[in-house]
């Protein structure tokens, strides 16, 4: 696979600095603008904060980047037509010359392609609700990758129950960052357990030197909570995400636009609360990437 590495990254990787993975779908389909331009800019200074190299990775007139300029940066958060790039979709947009932003389903593709361990991230997909058949190309692909990824949970519009046993059927290990259940996104907690606690970047570490001498290829999930002061309430997040669902249901909104979806609908009905926390969680987890990535013995 042929990834264009910046400067920096290319020097990252020579010498052997930790560097922590961000994804563009995000950026481009996760927040509404101009938010998504200062979040994408501001985990990039949070991640170097916390003693390790940033490395946004998206797709450009079909070439693979890691490592991105701002104004690649600004054009992945304003402009219209950049394609949500799942596995399916990296043969055409290569083929087409397109430009895309990466999902977590192809960031984790390419980040192990380009030798860097962790990548942060909000909420990995999963399965959605009520429609067991919608399940994000993010599952299958973090079974296959060896790598890190920190996440608060799946985002909690999916089915977190299902989900949570997808991961646990295809060896994915889920961790908890400092907590015993697992985050559900904009909500620190849930009824979900951890498969294992973790209240350090050195207990991450080891474990992850231990699935490597094991030759595991499943990632593994380092589950961070939402900071306290964005933690929302699950019953107002459910009936909020009751209300957006329906109104997905009326509009006839299915496939990959679901997902860009509900989370515009949550923000507009909210008054903005679960975009707040969707951005400190954000922060947060490429806080904890940084450690965790510059823990590592690999
Ligand atoms: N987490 C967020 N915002 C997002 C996403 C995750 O906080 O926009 C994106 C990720 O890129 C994830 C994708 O891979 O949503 C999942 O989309 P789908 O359900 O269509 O697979
Ligand atoms: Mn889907």
């Amino acid at each position: 696979m042929k990834i264009n590495f910046n400067e920096e990254i290319a020097g990252a990787l020579h010498f052997e600095r930790p560097i922590v993975a961000l994804e563009s779908t995000v950026i481009s389909h996760g927040l509404p603008h101009p938010r998504n331009l200062d979040t994408a800019v501001r985990l990039e200074k949070v991640v170097r904060e916390g003693g390790a190299i940033p490395a946004t990775i998206a797709m450009f007139d079909g070439e693979i980047y890691a490592g991105l300029s701002f104004e690649q940066i600004k054009f992945l958060a304003t402009d219209k037509d950049i394609r949500k790039l799942s596995r399916r979709d990296m043969a055409i947009a290569v083929a087409r010359k397109l430009n895309g932003a990466t999902t977590v389903s192809t960031t984790t593709l390419i980040a192990h392609e380009a030798g860097f361990n962790v990548f942060a991230t909000g909420g990995i997909g999963g399965v959605h609700r009520g429609y067991s058949a919608d399940v994000s190309a993010d599952l299958p692909e973090l079974a296959r990758t060896p790598i890190i990824v920190v996440c608060s949970g799946a985002k909690a519009i999916l089915d977190l129950p299902a989900t949570r046993e997808w991961l646990e059927t295809n060896g994915v290990a889920v961790l908890g960052w400092k907590c015993d259940r697992m985050p559900a996104f904009y909500s620190a907690t849930s009824e979900l357990d951890v498969d294992e606690r973790v209240d350090s970047a050195e207990e991450v570490s080891r474990i992850a030197d231990a699935r490597r001498e094991l030759g595991l290829n499943s990632a593994l999930l380092v589950t961070v909570p939402v900071p306290t002061e964005f933690d929302m309430d699950t019953a107002e997040v459910e009936s909020l995400i009751d209300a957006a669902l329906s109104a997905a249901d009326t509009q006839g909104i299915t496939g990959k636009k679901l997902t860009p979806f509900l989370l515009n609908e949550l923000s507009q009905k909210s008054g903005g609360k679960t975009l707040a926390a969707n951005v400190a969680l954000l922060e947060n987890n490429a806080r904890v990437g940084a450690e965790i990535a510059a823990a590592l013995n690999f």
